[in-house]
């Protein structure tokens, strides 16, 4: 039987345990370049003990941005920081990851600590684009250009120009954010995409800019590195996106060459009523793993070891992603396998050994 601390392999990487760092937005960058917060941020959860440490929303083209702080890879200038932080992180023994992302309707927005409220171009803000003419609602009232076919094509490309730099830049599991109310949602949801193109109204039109892109970026990434796509499971809105159609679309990205779905779910709409609760979104990672066969992290609300423990235990997903939990202790992992009794225990780094 699995558990936590069971090594995980997905094509030719193999993880130490069960545990992946969720992606965190620090808005921090400058002009989407990572700096020294990023390293700590990040080495010192791999030093924490976790498998897997993906970094965060990272932009495709600087309008993807959700804030002026967000990390970004749309020219060559953003390898180098991210390549340093991804040899830190292996050195820590874990894996490099990172979320490949745009915004859409959601950019151009103030830091969290700045208030969260769409800036005015005026403000340092910016033009949004989404499927649609139409704004999320307070307080990211911007109303979007709707893209053309063009521009469409235009950011699947910047998609895969950043996958090449995230290769090169050492990363080896990269995430494509499907979830969240950002871009690709924009158009998987039809509480946001009203399009009456090939790429809105039906489940096939919707889907087709995420399979899309994902066949583009599979094209490029290589083949004995994982893949992913985080998903919201569904809006929590009736008429929204579905869990039933995020089993359908699992299934068609496996087909497409995804590797493992992020199970994560709501950020289409503010009137959404989430049951936020201990593992709220589990259920949808058993589901997805169970009826397409394809492999799962569940994420939101893991707190405890034993919580996390049994999630893999059970078989419900095949990695746990903490975020809150590993912003409070980054030696979660470490504390966890003292609680769960695990032989030989993971020993945290050289330096801090001859303190245990
Ligand atoms: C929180 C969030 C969770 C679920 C739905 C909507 C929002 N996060 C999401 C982050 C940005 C900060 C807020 C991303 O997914 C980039």
């Amino acid at each position: 039987m699995s558990h936590l601390f069971a090594p995980f392999t997905l094509k030719s990487v193999t993880l130490r345990n069960r545990i992946g760092v969720s992606p965190m937005c620090m808005y921090s960058a400058e002009d989407g370049l990572m700096n020294d917060w990023h390293l700590m941020h990040l080495g010192a959860r791999a030093a924490g003990g976790a498998g897997l440490v993906i970094a965060e929303a990272t932009a495709v083209v600087p309008e993807g941005r959700i804030t002026p702080g967000d990390a970004g890879l749309w020219s060559d200038a953003h390898i180098e920081p991210l390549a340093r932080i991804n040899r830190l992180i292996k050195a820590q023994g874990a894996v490099p990851g990172l979320q490949l992302a745009h915004a859409g309707r959601k950019a151009s927005a103030a830091r969290p600590w700045g208030g969260g409220a769409h800036l005015a171009d005026s403000a340092g803000g910016w033009p949004t684009v989404a499927p649609s003419a139409a704004a999320f609602g307070d307080p990211l009232t911007k109303i979007p250009h709707a893209l053309t076919l063009e521009e469409i094509a235009s950011v699947q490309t910047a998609f895969v120009d950043a996958a090449r730099r995230a290769l090169i830049a050492g990363v080896e599991w990269l995430e494509l954010h499907g979830a969240h109310g950002y871009l690709a949602h924009q158009f998987l949801s039809p509480l946001s995409n009203c399009r009456t193109d090939r790429y809105g109204g039906s489940f096939a039109n919707r889907t087709r800019f995420l399979l899309e892109t994902t066949q583009a970026v599979r094209a490029v990434w290589p083949d004995h590195l994982p893949l992913t796509v985080r998903l919201s499971c569904t809006d929590w809105i009736e008429g929204g996106w579905s869990l039933d159609e995020s089993i359908e679309l699992s299934r068609q990205l496996k087909a497409a060459g995804v590797d493992l779905i992020d199970c994560s779910s709501g950020g289409s709409a503010a009137s959404a009523k989430i049951p936020v609760g201990a593992g709220y979104q589990v259920p949808f990672a058993e589901r997805i793993r169970r009826e397409t066969g394809v492999a799962t992290a569940a994420v939101g609300l893991i707190t405890d070891p034993m919580q996390a423990d049994q999630i893999v235990r059970i078989g419900q997903a095949d990695l746990v992603f903490l975020a809150r939990e590993l912003l409070l202790d980054p030696n979660w992992p470490l504390h966890a396998a003292r609680a769960l009794h695990v032989k030989p225990l993971p020993m945290p780094p050289v330096q801090y050994a001859r303190a245990f």
